[in-house]
């Protein structure tokens, strides 16, 4: 099996890997440096320069390469001698001395290793996972417990005698053991409900399942009223699965009415137990039909959120997770050795052999992804955000406290995702209007200039024009005298005016 517990400590961000080890980055270019000056020899053939400890700092020419951009300033590197280009002729070489600066940063502050020390931290306190398994019985409820921690949880059942075997209504059945995969722990607690569904009138068959979830939620609750808060462990329930029987149909009511009971209290992840007697497509249609009841009966399931600022792989897998909900499994964690000479974890018939951790067999790998490997914590902090918070709240209002429901806001990392994504458009949108208001103001103030440009163009035209007209009546007054003149010679010509002294071509 695959290492399980041990992916629940974070993953070496990048972050980290990016993070320098020592006091020294050369990268960082905002912090003071601190110059070292490191003597390095020149060979005095041709232009090579020889660098101590093959430092990157080589020039690509023995001058004034090296060191050089530095912005060093006095620190820099001392030029070449002017003999340096004769030091072939010379005997004895000439060794001049290079100094090359070595920055040294003190400005580091090292939280790119907080994921480090929250990884430390969790390694060494573990982790924490309360699960209730409820369904009807023989549904292969301990069998699954037992695959998923690759543990004998649950041992086989003796052959039981009939007397045994009289419902005598559900109980609770608490076991927990402290698991360890390569260094990880995980204390795991199971909550059984044998005899769930077993009466002939399971009417209130939820009711002792529900009590315990709510005594869990109380003594969580009487614990954080304490004085002393220091020694508690958090036995809320984080998770049940539900065992739905494989009948191919849909829901049964009592799988109606528990899960309608419960879904505000716990996150329920759903199951197709026994998924090995049914087809690919019985299954499918089967999904099918239990996806539209649970919508149609408003039961919420627990669902994993996709992050849009997660990598593609995780993005990937958690759609991949998400598309087969609800889980068909299969459970045993008998090995056994298959055709093709492999030994796994499976169920032999004599048409075949069913493998538990093939995913083209059934959802088993998919549903430990969901439950341990990737959305462990999401479920616990699902629990105590807004589960165990809305029953909190109830409660006290119950108990004549009120609740600042500001304070006590219901967390769901998906309503969260779309309260941020509307709070962003709503900005955007806002921009958009202010960016659009001064681009109006801006081409109304341009238009008002255009036509007040307008306006003194046409006016001034308007004067020009009249100006013209003047000078063409006169000059056709003049011509006409003129015409008069030559027509009666003798006549004394009626002396032309004065002409007045005038500005421009027409003078
Ligand atoms: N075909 C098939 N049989 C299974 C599967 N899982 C368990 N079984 C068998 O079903 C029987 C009952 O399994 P359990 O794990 O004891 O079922 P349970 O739900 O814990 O039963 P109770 O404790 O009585 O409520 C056993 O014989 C298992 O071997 C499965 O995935 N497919
Ligand atoms: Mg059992």
């Amino acid at each position: 099996m695959s290492s399980m517990i041990d992916s629940l400590t974070p993953k070496s961000s990048g972050l980290e890997e990016a993070a320098p080890v020592g006091n020294e980055h050369t990268d960082i270019k905002k912090e003071s440096p601190v110059d070292e000056e490191i003597p390095i020899k020149e060979s005095t053939s041709a232009n090579n320069v020889e660098i101590p400890n093959g430092s990157a700092e080589a020039p690509s020419n023995g001058s004034a390469g090296v060191g050089s951009g530095s912005g060093s300033g006095s620190g820099g590197l001392e030029p070449p001698t002017q003999e340096a280009p004769n030091i072939k002729n010379a005997t004895a070489p000439v060794i001049p001395e290079i100094k090359i600066i070595r920055r040294k940063l003190n400005g580091y502050v090292g939280f790119a290793n907080l994921p480090k020390q929250w990884h430390r931290k969790s390694v060494r306190r573990g982790f924490n996972l309360n699960l209730l398994s409820v369904g009807e019985s023989g549904l292969g409820k301990s069998t699954l417990i037992n695959t998923l921690f690759n543990k004998e949880l649950y041992s086989p059942k003796d052959p039981r005698d009939p007397a045994a075997e009289k419902p005598t209504g559900v109980t609770i059945d608490t076991i927990s053991d402290d698991i360890e995969e390569n260094g990880v722990k995980l204390h795991l607690t199971v909550i059984d409900t044998p005899g769930f569904g077993d009466q002939v009138n399971n009417n209130d068959s939820w009711q002792p399942i529900v009590d315990e979830i709510n005594s869990r939620f109380d003594s969580y609750l009487e614990f954080e009223n304490k004085i002393n808060r220091t020694t508690s462990t958090d036995n809320r329930i984080h998770a049940c699965l539900y065992f739905i029987e494989p009948t191919g149909h849909s829901l049964k009511p009592l799988d109606i009415e528990f899960l309608k009971q419960v879904h505000q209290k716990v996150n329920i992840i759903p199951i197709i137990a026994k998924s090995d007697t049914l087809t690919e497509e019985e299954i499918f249609e089967f999904k099918q039909r239990i996806l539209d009841d649970i919508k149609t009966q408003g039961i919420d399931i627990f669902e994993p959120t996709v992050y849009e600022n997660d990598d593609e792989e995780t993005i990937s897998a958690t759609k991949e997770i998400l598309s087969k909900v609800p889980f068909a499994i299969v459970g045993s964690t008998t090995e056994i050795q298959t055709a093709d000479g492999r030994v796994v974890r499976g169920r032999q018939y004599p048409w075949g052999t069913i493998e538990v951790d093939n995913e083209d067999h059934n959802d088993f790998v998919r549903l430990r992804q969901l439950l341990v490997r990737n959305f462990l914590e999401e479920l616990r902090e699902k629990t105590s955000h807004k589960l165990y918070e809305s029953y909190r709240s109830e409660k006290l209002n119950k108990l004549g406290i009120p609740q600042d429901h500001s304070v006590f806001r219901e967390f769901d990392p998906s309503i969260k995702q779309q309260e941020e994504k509307a709070l962003h458009e709503a900005k955007l949108a806002k921009l958009e209007a202010e960016m659009k208001q001064i681009f109006q103001q801006k081409v109304s103030e341009k238009e008002k200039k255009l036509q007040k440009s307008e306006a003194e163009l046409f006016s001034r035209h308007k004067e020009v024009k009249e100006k013209l007209l003047k000078q063409v009546k006169t000059l056709e007054e003049k011509k006409k005298q003129l015409e008069n003149a030559r027509l009666n010679p003798h006549t004394e010509p009626t002396p032309a005016p004065a002409p007045k002294a005038k500005k421009g071509f027409l003078r």
